[in-house]
């Protein structure tokens, strides 16, 4: 009997990254660990990952390629050869190309965030046929512009610095459920004595938690940062000699927060005037006593109409304050911008035919692209597309026209996947993609600072291969020759860091894959001294860049799209706000399928405050509809105060193939998109709910 233990990464969209440890008998993964040497991980997995096996060894992975036989949707296939599969795309992506490559288009996310399974191998393939790009803003584009502007690349506060603070506000995340390795720190800072705040419209897992819970209406975040830094400057708990050496623009700042008074700023958040004052002094006068303040911002706060500003808002507080001087003081949003990527070899971008036009096409409003017929201004109807480490037909906003836009019967689509999603089940070509402990990886992460390497632990499944393998074939069938078509996915992962840099030239590759994981090295106080990547090298209060770009200069506040404040006239039929956050055991749409953690969330739910649910006559328990103009779904009711008055909760992100009606809270989501950086607004929107016709 052989047995070993193979160093991994958890490759999911999760801000923590962990470090995995496999034991393998004989072949089989048998166990998933975490590695409690890696200093973020600590031995400690969250539930999904615990089970990783189970997602791995599941009955219903694809095993082998197959093709569409019964109508799109449908979800009817037949098993063909992988010859026979990768002749027929090679052919048909040939065929629309020579009309016109741009009408080929991929759709991919952060299914796996390793770099040789993402966007390389890939990126290479679409590259060199010429398809149209995708702007990938799904999820951290508006928050990624905001922070931007006002500081430069995404890098914060190193995580591992959370417990020496002495104040944390968590503002628009739910780490017990999306970041559960920062909320270990939390507590251990709040055994420390720290102060833990949550902003939050809705009381989660994590905000039950904190000392204090103050719930915004959604969307107003950037109203309540106005009304901090006005407080801050009125009462001056501030750090004079921070700003004027490392900030720019502290005097058109503060003429502009000079109206932004508590009351006014009260009102618009639906929260009292002591809970802006009370926040502002808090923040100000820990400083004052020279305290680290941390402010863990999360994404939470950017999925609506002025997600952007909500951030770059934000981002303003710690320099007032001069929270920076401190290690374990400032801000996070993400880690991401410490790491040296080298995304050009990856992707291989000089592959694009040098003459041809490109078109970029954002996934965030895919539903309205696959619809369209093509213009001069749009380019061409979009014939083809390629899916991967993505499942559009559930996570993608106003679902029911994505849904039509997939059905479409001229349109050709491919997609890799462990499973039959929803997506899936649109497919005329659905292959078999391997898993995490089948192939070979390399990460960065967006919520710590180390490089990780993962190993396969395990031979492919059936006939499954890695994404990066499946475009290797396709380069093959396409007749590309670049030598860099045939790379292995090791050659790959080889060169996603620059060792070069003074961050990583401590390691390299070989030492990666041998050790697991390598830090960065960077200043535990990242904005000490400044420092910031922005064009002046200051935190810019007032950004030029902005102005240049067509946006306000300054911090402002941007209503959300969908409110009652905003939009009366839209209130009156549709009187609820409703947000959609990640439920605990899902990840986005991944692990719906894996029966253990489905039956912890139950079913589809829809949390309703007393009040808002008496008015209707709803029950806990009673089967509600949420509707409005996009469409509808249908939930169970729970009647709690977890959720603000005015404003309903349903945790995603179901697959709708496991919902009685076959739809999720996509259905009533908004193609709209954010004031910067083109993203979505899935926390934008107001609905009716009624009790369901139909128990
Ligand atoms: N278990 C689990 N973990 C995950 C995920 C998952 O699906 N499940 N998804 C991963 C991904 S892709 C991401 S991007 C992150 C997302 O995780 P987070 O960054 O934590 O963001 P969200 O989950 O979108 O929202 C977090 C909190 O923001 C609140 N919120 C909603 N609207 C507003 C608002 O307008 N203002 C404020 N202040 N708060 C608001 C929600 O009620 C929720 O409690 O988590 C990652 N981790
Ligand atoms: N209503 C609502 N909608 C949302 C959100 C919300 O909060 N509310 N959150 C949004 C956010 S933040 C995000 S990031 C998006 C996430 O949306 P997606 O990035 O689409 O994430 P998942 O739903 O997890 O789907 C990822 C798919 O990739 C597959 N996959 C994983 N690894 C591999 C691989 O190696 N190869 C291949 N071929 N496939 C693989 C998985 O099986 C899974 O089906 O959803 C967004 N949608
Ligand atoms: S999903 Fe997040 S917390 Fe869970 S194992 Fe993966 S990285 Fe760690
Ligand atoms: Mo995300």
């Amino acid at each position: 009997m052989s047995s070993s233990v193979v160093r991994a990464v958890c490759p999911h969209d999760c801000p923590d990254t962990c470090a995995l440890l496999v034991t393998v008998q004989d072949g089989v993964a048998t166990e998933v660990k975490g590695d409690p040497d890696h200093p973020t991980t600590g031995g400690v997995l969250c539930t999904k990952v615990a089970r990783y096996t189970e997602r791995t060894y599941h009955p219903d992975r694809l095993l082998y390629p197959q093709k569409r036989v019964g109508n799109k949707g449908e979800g009817k296939f037949v098993r063909i050869s992988w010859d026979e599969a990768i002749a027929t795309i090679a052919s048909r992506l040939k065929e629309i190309a020579a009309r016109n490559p741009l009408a080929i288009l991929p759709y991919s996310y952060a299914g796996t965030m390793g770099m040789v399974q993402g966007e390389s191998m890939s990126a290479r393939v679409l590259n060199k046929l010429g398809a149209s790009f995708l702007d990938r803003t799904i999820c951290a584009s508006a928050g990624g512009a905001g922070y931007k502007y006002t500081l430069g690349d995404r890098i914060g506060t190193d995580v591992e610095q959370t417990q020496n603070a002495r104040l944390i506000i968590i503002w628009g995340g739910n780490p017990i459920a999306s970041n559960l390795h920062f909320w270990t720190r939390v507590q251990e800072a709040k055994r420390n004595g720290a102060k833990i705040i949550a902003i939050d419209p809705y009381r989660s897992l994590s905000a039950e938690k904190c000392h204090q819970h103050i719930a915004v209406r959604p969307g107003t975040d950037s109203a309540l940062a106005l009304g901090m830094m006005h407080v801050l400057i009125k009462e001056d708990l501030l750090d004079h000699d921070y700003i004027a050496q490392y900030t720019l623009g502290f005097d058109q700042l503060k003429q502009r927060v000079a109206e932004w008074t508590p009351e006014k700023v009260a009102a618009i958040c639906g929260i009292t005037i002591a809970e802006v004052e009370g926040l502002a002094r808090d923040y100000g006068e820990g400083a004052r006593r020279g305290e680290p303040s941390l402010i863990r911002m999360n994404y939470g706060v950017q999925r609506v109409h002025g997600g952007g500003m909500a951030v770059r808002n934000i981002c303003c507080l710690p320099a007032l304050v001069g929270a920076w001087r401190h290690a374990a003081g400032g801000a996070l949003l993400s880690s991401s911008g410490g790491f040296v990527k080298n995304s050009k070899a990856l992707e291989r971008p000089d592959l694009f035919p040098e003459a041809q036009a490109s078109r970029t096409i954002n996934m965030s409003d895919i539903g309205n692209s696959l619809m369209h017929p093509g213009s001069a201004e749009f380019g061409p109807k979009i014939e083809a597309l390629v899916v991967y480490n993505s499942n559009p037909v559930a996570i993608a906003p106003d679902s029911s026209v994505v849904a039509r836009g997939f059905a479409r019967e001229d349109l050709f689509t491919v997609v890799l996947e462990h499973f039959q999603t929803d997506t899936a089940d649109y497919a005329d070509i659905l292959l078999p993609a391997t898993t995490q402990l089948e192939h070979v990886d390399v990460h960065s992460a967006y919520g710590h600072r180390y490089m990780m390497a993962n190993n396969a632990a395990i031979a492919p499944m059936g006939e499954a291969k890695s994404n990066a393998e499946i475009f290797r074939l396709l380069a093959q069938a396409l007749g590309f020759t670049d030598p860099c078509f045939t790379e292995s996915d090791d050659a790959i992962a080889a060169q996603a860091f620059n060792y070069q840099h003074a961050r990583t030239e401590h390691t390299n590759w070989e030492q990666l894959k041998q050790q697991g994981w390598s830090k960065l090295k960077m200043p535990d106080a990242a904005f000490a001294h400044g420092g910031f990547t922005t064009p002046s090298g200051k935190c810019e209060f007032y950004s030029q860049q902005m102005l240049d770009d067509g946006l306000d200069p300054l911090p402002a506040y941007i209503p959300p799209y969908e409110s009652v404040v905003s939009n009366p006239e839209l209130a009156a039929k549709y009187p609820l706000a409703m947000i959609s956050p990640p439920a605990r055991n899902f990840l986005n749409s991944t692990f719906v399928n894996v029966k253990s953690l489905r039956d912890t969330e139950g079913e589809p739910h829809l949390d309703i405050h007393p009040e808002d649910a008496t008015r209707r006559e709803i029950k806990a328990g009673d089967r509600v509809r949420i509707f409005n103009d996009r469409g509808s779904f249908l939930a169970k009711a729970r009647v709690t105060d977890k959720a603000r008055a005015g404003m309903v909760v349903g945790l995603s992100i179901w697959w709708k193939k496991f919902a009685s009606d076959h739809k999720n809270a996509n259905e009533v989501t908004s193609q709209k998109l954010t004031d910067m950086g083109g993203g979505p607004t899935f926390y934008d929107l107001l609905v009716e709910v009624e009790k369901a016709k139909i128990a």
